[in-house]
């Protein structure tokens, strides 16, 4: 894993497989293979050879800061993949932030004979979608569903974003490593989003376990642009530990309005701020958050230095966030199932021969599963 204090410095807290990594470390993300049935359509992909992957990602909505994050990890694997064999295809869909607009993003998908998804941004989204992608049997990865839950939702459905039952902890933990004398913990979630709920949960759990049952837990709403109420509750409880589980825009409001409101403790938020553009949300206000995420830029490992230089020279900066490593991570999973199917046919054979129904269950067996 990797803990960040917002801005001000990085490091390393340990390895966990949900990394940008090498087939071989995917290999404990990713197990067991499927064993399913999938419904008989005689379709075949289109004529060019080419490999229709789908992705349906947060272009617009309040996870839009996320999904430009995962924008740019897919577009970089597409251009670190763009000689593998077989050739792919990305055909890019806006899945919003709602379970509406990811319904439709994957039904117009999965119509144009994709042969996987990745996507959707938010656990929220994936349990309203993921569920339609299975009976179609399509493989989905999601590269950004952290509930618990999801890779249990059915047979074609699994995962490179570590749980939040693997992520939460730690910063908690780091937490209580930089300020042992915290005492008062004020918890905050969005009840209304599932990653927020199920991080949460998570989040107290800990706090038990540490002896530091919250004083005080408020309900928020992702749709929520003024927390004055729940700040001035939580406040009278003097907390010197706000944690914190919720998207983008609403975090960084709830955030921004806690230190506007006179807030100096020490301030852990969930997987739903972990990117450099909540700042035009909180600008200042957001430093020194203490987020642990399921990423580092540090690993040293062929695809992740291919994957950070790819960053680096397309002027994104010098630390690539984990949204673009993990969209990156879901694109490399499918080419790289794809090839070892590829290679698996009889010669002079292609991939794009087959049925479709049966390409896509061949290569949800490829892919495997995750085990949490
Ligand atoms: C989830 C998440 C989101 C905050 C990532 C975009 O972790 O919905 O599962």
């Amino acid at each position: 894993f990797f803990f960040s204090s917002r801005r001000r410095h990085t490091r390393s807290l340990c390895d966990w497989s949900s990394d940008v990594c090498s087939s071989d470390l995917l290999a404990s993300v990713l197990a067991l293979p499927a064993l399913v049935t999938a419904c008989t359509s005689g379709a075949r992909v289109s004529g060019t050879g080419e490999l229709p992957i789908g992705a349906a990602i947060a272009l617009t909505g309040n996870a839009s800061v996320i999904g430009q994050d995962q924008r740019i990890g897919l577009e970089l694997a597409q251009k670190h993949f763009s000689a593998s064999n077989p050739k792919l295809k990305l055909l890019l869909e806006d899945g919003g932030s709602d379970e509406g607009t990811a319904t439709n993003a994957f039904r117009t998908l999965i119509g144009k004979q994709v042969v996987a998804m990745i996507g959707p941004s938010l656990s929220q989204q994936a349990f309203a979608v993921d569920p339609i992608a299975d009976r179609a049997g399509v493989p989905v990865i999601g590269p950004s569903n952290t509930a618990k839950g999801i890779p249990q939702i059915g047979p074609f459905i699994t995962r490179v974003s570590a749980p939040v039952s693997q992520v939460a902890p730690l910063s908690i933990a780091a937490a209580l490593r930089l300020n042992p004398a915290i005492k008062r913990v004020a918890v905050f979630y969005a009840h209304d989003d599932a990653y927020s709920s199920s991080e949460s949960k998570i989040f107290q759990g800990v706090l038990k376990e540490r002896g530091l049952t919250p004083v005080i837990v408020e309900k928020t709403s992702v749709s929520d642009t003024d927390f004055q109420n729940q700040i001035t509750d939580s406040l009278r409880q003097k907390p010197d530990l706000i944690v914190i589980s919720a998207l983008p825009t609403d975090g960084g409001n709830l955030v921004r309005q806690l230190r506007e409101l006179g807030y100096r403790g020490t301030l852990v938020v969930g997987n739903g701020m972990n990117s450099p553009n909540i700042y035009p949300i909180c600008q200042k206000h957001c430093d020194g958050l203490l987020i642990a995420q399921a990423y580092s830029p540090e690993l040293n490992t062929p695809a992740n230095r291919s994957f950070v230089d790819l960053y680096r020279q397309g002027g994104g900066g010098a630390v690539p966030p984990q949204f673009s490593a993990q969209a990156f991570t879901a694109y490399q999973v499918v080419a790289e199932s794809l090839g070892k199917l590829q290679a698996s046919l009889p010669k002079g054979q292609s991939l794009a021969s087959l049925p479709i129904a049966d390409l896509r269950r061949r290569l949800n067996a490829k892919i495997g599963r995750a085990h949490v």
